[in-house]
């Protein structure tokens, strides 16, 4: 007996195969445990047990989706065996990056249940019902909760974490950076308070990814970055040699990743990767090669990528479509064969684990607990919507009362009545319409249905929309502004000085703030605003990085969900296109998509606005602001209010992208005494110049323009008032622009985005949300750049971008229409 129970443990723990791409594994160590067979046997049993519980979900929601009671599903059949492993080598503080397929990982680590999984499934709006996201993402998007209910930080080192998933493949692989790199730095930067976040540095970030999606350029920056960088990454590949339909051979080259990154493995003398490869339905090699990863990459903070092939997808891809469609007869028959599930049953019986028999008890009764957590998830879905359904028809039927309409009015209750499970869309559409029929009446009923409706959208819509920005204490427009204070004796300096001193000062406030960027380090930063700053905080808080902009944002996303402070430099603002996708779908998102429960409060620093050329003088702002909704985007015009904006930031727990005028650093700014303390307000617009005439409102580089513009305009008597804008989400929230307007009654937006870019989104604002038009007596107006990139050169600027001459003209326009005698025609 303790024969067996020895050889039984000696499988479960030495049948890994490294295949190590020729490379000695001095590095790996074999993990052997002292088990008992009982408890060997035990863990089996109950890994077996989550598989077969995640296996019946996948099956029970194809079902759900089929029958019309979910609208999507994605599932995780077929790489169930991996996750297993993943999920013992996955300690508490560790992270998680990964996408759709780890559902067995999530209840393996204790994070998802079977109710859980259905609520996703149906899109339960409650986060106590649906924790990964409150029903805003499809089922099959993970995460995992790392704040508080009031947005403070719970103790991340005593749970398992996953960030949360988004759909675009390969979008989670630049997080994962910046998730293994925390590790680093917690581990090796002295004198940060790592208590909610870290212990050493051990914690590992795991990614997984299908391997179809390797195929994206994100996937090969971060593997790239990661060996540079030597962080804890372990990098897990799904791969079942499929992406939808498409085939390896279209997706990878040697249709085998491990076999394309060999050159990664790391050797005596280099850094690089320890590469593993096993099959996924191989139980006890999967159990070993993961411990043994997570050894190296916890202990050496060497990444590690593990290709886990021959995997399955026994339902084919998603609910959309069948695998049958594009599957060979051969190949679906060895998917059936190799199914993980089927394979480690089957060497569960080989070693005497349990016979087929038993297995067969311990399947049918998950099977019938699958069932009883469907409905449940099911009845708790439905309930919340028939109470209001109940609610609303008892309105509606009362407003019908003694309604000249009573009949369409009782038909819309009654056919509301009639739905067996409502959902909110069929409440709001029968009272929103039954309002059509009351017009022209007047009753208590009447009164009572509108404001059934009001309440109701009050208390409905946020579990669609809340979350979008923080909604804690240290939201970024709850920071009280500061002024910078002057000396006496205060100089006038290069402006960058005040942005250098001003970064020396936060270093030292937040031993936890850090930045990062393409020459940001050695000679600190391509203007100097960083000079010195690596000698004096070294190199793993003022670092040079890679020409990678997506996976720069990515380790300030990921280092920021860890509790650092993180300051990603994108070294010019035209070459934020390149990070823009993951800005827009990763950050802009996240606290949006978890419903409050993670952020990322990274700083993005970039300079921008009209310099040299094409790709030197961007300022697509539209762009920007409309794909990042939910990041807040600051235009300061100089360099002590973009100092201003830094020292606001890091009080706050919001990410935001502060664009600094790349013509502006080496203007003269006084330096003031408060460096560190002084704060711009988020949100708030300055008066520049008051003026009685016209509202002049821009922002950035151009503003100076503006107001050069002004002292030539006075000299013909228009006496411009000047608004710098300052921020741009959010805009004015105190609407103090429309205050200005209601003065002058005249309004025109100066700016070098394309035009209908920012400048229609600031009209938008002004004219219509704070209701100027009631007070223009001219049109309102923008004055943009041309719809082509900035030509090189100074008469390129002159020719692409507003000009004084230009804005002088069109101001002077828009007064000789309102006053032709004062202002007699300049052409
Ligand atoms: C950027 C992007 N392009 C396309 C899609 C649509 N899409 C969803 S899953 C998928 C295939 C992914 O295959 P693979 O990475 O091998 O993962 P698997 O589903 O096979 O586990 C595609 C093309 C997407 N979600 N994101
Ligand atoms: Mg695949």
């Amino acid at each position: 007996m303790i024969k067996l129970a020895l050889c039984k443990i000696q499988v479960f723990c030495t049948f890994a195969i490294h295949e190590n791409l020729d490379v000695p594994m001095s590095n790996t160590s074999k993990t052997t445990k002292d088990i008992t067979f009982d408890d060997f046997k035990k863990e089996v049993l109950s890994d077996y047990t989550i598989a077969v519980t995640s296996r019946e979900c996948s099956l029970l929601g194809r079902r759900e989706v089929l029958t019309g009671k979910a609208k999507f599903g994605i599932f995780g059949d077929g790489k169930e065996v991996p996750q297993l492993a993943m999920a013992k080598a996955f300690k508490n503080g560790d992270f998680r990056s990964g996408y759709y397929r780890d559902q067995t990982f999530m209840m393996a680590i204790g994070a998802l249940n079977i109710q859980q999984f259905f609520a996703g499934l149906y899109g339960h709006t409650d986060i106590a019902e649906e924790p990964m996201s409150a029903g805003r993402q499809m089922g099959g998007h993970f995460a995992t909760h790392s704040l508080n209910e009031d947005g403070s930080w719970k103790n991340l080192t005593q749970q398992k974490n996953s960030s949360a998933d988004i759909s675009p493949t390969a979008g989670q692989m630049p997080r994962l950076l910046g998730l293994a790199q925390a590790s680093k730095i917690y581990r090796e930067v002295k004198g940060i308070d790592t208590e909610k976040f870290s212990v050493d540095g051990n914690e590992i970030a795991w990614g997984t990814i299908g391997n179809a999606s390797t195929s994206e350029g994100l996937f090969f920056e971060t593997i790239n970055a990661a060996g540079v960088l030597q962080v804890p990454m372990v990098m897990n590949v799904w791969d079942d040699e499929y992406g939808i339909s498409v085939h390896a051979k279209h997706q990878t080259t040697k249709e085998n990743i491990s076999e394309v990154l060999k050159g990664f493995q790391r050797e005596k003398g280099t850094n690089g990767y320890e590469i593993f490869k096993v099959k996924g339905w191989d139980y006890p090699n999967l159990v070993d090669v993961y411990q043994r990863a997570a050894a190296v990459a916890r202990k050496e903070h060497c990444p590690v990528l593990i290709h886990v092939n021959e995997l399955t997808q026994p339902q084919g891809h998603s609910t959309s479509g069948s695998h049958e469609r594009y599957k060979s007869k051969e190949r679906l028959a060895w998917e059936v064969e190799f199914d993980c599930m089927s394979k480690m049953r089957q060497w569960m019986i080989e070693n005497n684990i349990f016979t087929d028999e038993e297995a067969k008890v311990i399947e049918k009764d998950i099977q019938k607990q699958v069932r009883k957590g469907k409905q449940a998830a099911w009845a708790a879905f439905v309930k919340p919507q028939k109470e209001e359904q109940t609610e609303a028809v008892a309105v509606l039927k009362a407003a019908a009362g003694n309604s000249s309409n009573k009949a369409f009015i009782e038909k819309l209750a009654n056919e509301l009545g009639s739905i067996n499970e409502p959902i909110r869309k069929e409440i709001l559409i029968a009272t929103r319409k039954a309002l059509r029929y009351l017009t022209t009446e007047t009753s208590g009923t009447k009164t009572a249905l509108i404001n059934w409706i009001a309440s109701y959208k009050a208390k409905i819509q946020p579990k669609y929309s809340a979350n979008l920005y923080s909604e804690s204490n240290l939201r970024a427009d709850n920071i009280n502004a500061e002024l910078p204070k002057y000396a006496d004796n205060a100089e006038m300096v290069d402006a960058r000085l005040i942005m250098r001193d001003n970064f020396d000062a936060i270093f030292t406030k937040y031993p936890e703030s850090l930045i990062f960027g393409e020459d940001a380090g050695h000679i600190g930063d391509v203007n100097q605003g960083l000079e010195g700053m690596q000698e004096k905080y070294g190199e793993l808080r003022v670092s040079d990085t890679g020409i990678r902009e997506a996976t720069i944002l990515g380790q300030g996303i990921g280092m920021a969900m860890r509790g650092l402070r993180p300051i990603a430099e994108i070294q010019y603002l035209d070459y934020i296109l390149y990070a823009l996708q993951i800005m827009s779908d990763d950050l802009a998102t996240l606290q949006y998509r978890t419903n409050g429960k993670q952020k990322a409060p990274v700083i993005i620093r970039t300079r921008g606005h009209r310099l040299e050329g094409i790709w030197h003088s961007g300022s697509q702002m539209g762009g920007l602001i409309h794909l990042m909704r939910g990041i807040h985007l600051l235009v300061p015009r100089n360099m002590t209010k973009a100092a201003g904006f830094y020292n606001t930031l890091l009080e706050g727990d919001e990410p935001a992208v502060v664009v600094e005028c790349l013509n502006g650093y080496r203007l003269k700014e006084k330096m003031p005494a408060n460096l560190g303390d002084f704060k711009t307000p988020i949100g708030v617009i300055e008066i520049i110049k008051e003026g009685a005439d016209i509202t002049l409102v821009s922002y950035g580089s151009t503003l100076r323009i503006v107001e050069e513009t002004a002292k030539e305009l006075a000299q013909v008597g228009i006496d411009a008032e000047i608004i710098d804008i300052q921020s741009l989400l959010p805009f004015d929230i105190n609407h103090d622009i429309v205050k200005s307007v209601q003065k002058t009654n005249r309004l025109l937006v100066i700016d070098e985005d394309v035009p209908g870019g920012a400048s229609a989104y600031i009209l938008q604002e002004i004219v219509e949300k704070q209701d100027a038009y009631r007070f223009l007596d001219s049109k309102p107006q923008t004055l943009a750049a041309k719809e082509h990139r900035p030509a090189y050169g100074t008469d390129g600027d002159y020719f692409s971008k507003p000009s004084a001459e230009d804005i002088f003209e069109k101001v002077y326009d828009m007064m000789h229409e309102a006053n032709p005698n004062k202002f007699p025609s300049l052409f």
